[in-house]
C-alpha cells in the first residue's frame, strides 16, 4: 500500500524514515535538520562513524529519540538542469533506500520528497520518479508513505500514483 500523508516526517511511527541528507551525513537544514533535532545528538555521533555517503547511495542508523526504528540517510542529486544524470541518481536514492529497508526487515517506510527543497529538483519530475519506485516496491512492504510537507505536494503524489503524470 502507498499512503500519501501531509505530515512532519519526524512524527511518524514507521519502521524507517528516509532522510534527504548531504554527502557529509553531518546534518543540515530542511528535513535533515528536523530529523537531527528530534533524534538527538546520538544520531550525529552515529552518522560521523559512517564517513559520508555518495550521491544516490543510502546508509542506515538507529532513529534514537524519533518514534521510528531506523533512519535511512540518502543523498539526492543537486538539480543542474537535468543533463547530469539527476534522474538516474534520484532513482538510485529510492531504490537503495528501499533495499536497505528490506535488509533491516522494515515493513513500513516513509519518504520525504528527496532533492525537491534546497537541491532544487523540479517537483513534478521528482515525484514521478518517487512514485515509480514506490509502486515497484509496494508489494514487498506493508506500507510506503509519501510524507509531504504541503497539501500542494500531496496533490502531485496523488496525481502521479493515479497515473496522471
Ligand atoms: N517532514 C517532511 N518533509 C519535510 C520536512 C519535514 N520535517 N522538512 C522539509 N521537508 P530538503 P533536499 C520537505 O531541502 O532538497 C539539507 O540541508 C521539503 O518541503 O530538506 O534533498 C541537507 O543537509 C522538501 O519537499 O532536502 C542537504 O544539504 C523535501 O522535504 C540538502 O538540504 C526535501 O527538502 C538536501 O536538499
Amino acid at each position: 500500500m502507498i499512503e500519501v500523508l501531509v505530515a512532519d516526517i519526524t512524527t511518524l511511527q514507521v519502521d524507517a524514515i528516509v532522510n534527504a541528507a548531504n554527502r557529509s551525513l553531518l546534518g543540515g537544514g530542511g528535513v535533515d535538520g528536523a530529523i537531527h533535532r528530534v533524534a538527538g545528538p546520538e544520531l550525529l555521533k552515529a552518522c560521523r562513524a559512517l564517513h559520508g555517503c555518495a550521491t544516490g547511495e543510502a546508509r542506515v542508523t538507529p532513529a534514537f529519540r524519533l518514534p521510528a526504528r531506523w533512519v535511512i540517510h540518502t543523498v539526492g542529486p543537486v538539480w543542474h538542469g537535468g543533463q547530469q544524470r539527476e534522474a538516474q541518481l534520484l532513482e538510485n536514492c529510492y531504490r537503495n533506500s528501499l533495499e536497505l529497508a528490506l535488509e533491516n526487515n522494515a515493513e513500513t517506510i516513509a519518504f520525504p520528497a528527496i532533492s525537491t527543497g534546497v537541491y532544487g529538483y523540479p517537483k513534478k519530475q521528482a515525484v514521478a520518479i518517487a512514485c515509480g519506485l514506490m509502486q515497484e516496491y509496494a508489494p514487498r512492504f506493508k506500507s510506503i508513505v509519501a510524507c509531504c510537507f504541503s497539501e500542494e505536494d500531496a496533490v502531485l503524489y496523488r496525481q502521479a500514483i493515479g497515473g496522471d503524470i
